[in-house]
């Protein structure tokens, strides 16, 4: 697929305030703060800077809705498990996130996951709700270009010992070389014309 046209259109925290639903489903991105969910956005779209990203952990406070070829919505979340915020504040991004994934919007979650990192327990909480409610979701291990392929076989190894997956079933991505974005926007297009 080819995004032409990437355009914000607003932010919100509560369901009242999310742009209307479009007659095709919207694809949003979820991981624990700094995993890259606003790089792999800009990725997508060749856009440097749609969402802001910085390497300060919990840039994202709002959700962010972008309109992708006037046809579907790519929604930019709060990241959970960063560390150096209030507890109060973290708490609200978390519920802003939490209500955003439990809403009937009509969705596909992408959850993303550091290829350097083992899988957190709100990583396997996060997987585990979305089995459990039986909602559309891909897996993303995002910032590969961090490791050498010997690396990451063995970096995927030691991820299987807490999460089961098919290499399949999941993408590979990095947002400094964009390896990995034909896949996802095939992906999604194929989404798309279902
Ligand atoms: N090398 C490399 N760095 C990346 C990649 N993706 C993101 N980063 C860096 O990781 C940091 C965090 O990226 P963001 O996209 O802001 O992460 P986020 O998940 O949106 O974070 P929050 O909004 O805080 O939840 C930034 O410094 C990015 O430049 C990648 O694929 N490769
Ligand atoms: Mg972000």
């Amino acid at each position: 697929m080819k995004i032409k046209k990437a355009d914000f259109v607003k932010s919100a925290v509560y369901e009242k305030d999310y742009p209307e639903q479009l007659n095709k489903k919207e694809f949003a991105f979820v991981g624990r703060s700094n995993v890259g969910k606003s790089s792999l956005i800009n990725s997508l779209t060749s856009r440097l800077k749609l969402a802001r990203t910085s390497k300060t952990p919990g840039r994202t406070q709002l959700i962010n809705y972008f309109l992708i070829n006037d046809e579907f919505y790519i929604v930019d979340l709060p990241g959970y498990g960063f560390a150096k915020v209030p507890k109060e504040m973290k708490k609200q991004w978390g519920q802003t996130m939490e209500r955003y994934i439990a809403s009937k919007r009509d969705k596909l979650v992408f959850v993303l996951l550091d290829i350097r990192r083992i899988p957190s327990e709100e990583d396997i909480e996060m997987l585990k709700w979305l089995e459990y409610n039986n909602m559309d979701y891909k897996i993303i291990f995002t910032k590969i270009d961090k490791l050498s392929n010997n690396e990451k076989f063995r970096q995927l190894k030691e991820i299987r010992t807490k999460l089961v997956f098919e290499n399949e079933d999941v993408f590979f991505h990095s947002s400094l070389t964009h390896k990995g974005r034909e896949e996802i926007l095939a992906f999604i297009e194929q989404e798309v014309l279902k």
